[in-house]
């Protein structure tokens, strides 16, 4: 009598083929340590960037990306829009977190679970064990648009990373030390490269250089920044 191997369905199931799609995040070069605590995963999100530049459009058209204004009432000239529980804001009133989008005063746009998985595998390549963020800031930067020096501190909790993914037109980011007045690395970021910022480089001052018009095959003339965030 002779026995039927199984017949698997998939020739991975046999364990000769490595089941990762080639669309899961972890492509490209090792990560390198920018400085304490700050890891730069190169080309980390370029596999998945389509499932979330697809995402981001269910966004938008729930919570349209807009120009917020500062609390010393400059536009800024970031378009910002928010998903998951929370979601962060900028008015005369100041900088916080909301659990509503003030424009529809609905809660903001589900976290897609691809956004979830991504951050989550990011953080735990730089080493950071358990991320789970509650918020995602989105920033569209068109040519000539920009961020200023500033600290990420309204989230109430530092001891999480931050997580940032760059879609779209490369960008010219500034990396500074924990006063305004260090004076600040500079690093280019593009496409589907992931950041995870940690440790002793959670507070330090960074920013974004005017963004140099260009055309992205899949975004266009704009840079897309995504920035998971756990706020507490
Ligand atoms: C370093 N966004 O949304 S992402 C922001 O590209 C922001 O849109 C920039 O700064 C952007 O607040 C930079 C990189 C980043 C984000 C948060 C950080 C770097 C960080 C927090 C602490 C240290
Ligand atoms: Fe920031």
């Amino acid at each position: 009598m002779s026995v039927t191997p199984v017949q698997l369905p998939f020739a991975w199931a046999s364990g000769s083929i490595d089941p990762t799609p080639s669309a899961a995040p972890g492509a490209g070069a090792p990560p390198r340590e920018l400085v304490p605590g700050a890891w730069v995963l190169p080309a980390f999100a370029t596999g998945v960037a389509p499932v979330l530049v697809e995402e981001l459009e269910r966004v938008f058209a729930a919570a349209p990306l807009r120009h917020m204004t500062t609390p010393g009432g400059h536009r800024m000239s970031v378009a910002m829009s928010n998903c998951g529980p929370l979601g962060w804001v900028t008015d005369r009133a100041g900088y916080r977190y909301t659990a509503r989008d003030p424009e529809s005063d609905r809660p903001w746009p589900v976290l897609p679970a691809r956004f979830r998985e991504l951050a989550t595998a990011a953080a735990a390549r730089a080493g950071y064990e358990a991320f789970h963020p509650n918020a995602c800031l989105i920033n569209e930067y068109a040519p000539g648009a920009r961020m200023t020096l500033h600290q990420d501190r309204n989230e109430g909790d530092f001891t999480a990373p931050i997580v940032s993914v760059s879609l779209g037109l490369p960008a010219t980011f500034l990396f500074g030390g924990l006063e305004r007045s260090d004076r600040p690395l500079r690093l280019s970021l593009e496409h589907g490269d992931v950041v995870v910022w940690g440790g002793p480089a959670r507070l330090r001052f960074h920013g974004i250089l005017p963004l140099r018009d260009g055309e992205h095959p899949a975004l266009g003339r704009r840079r897309v920044n995504l920035t998971f965030r756990l706020v507490r």
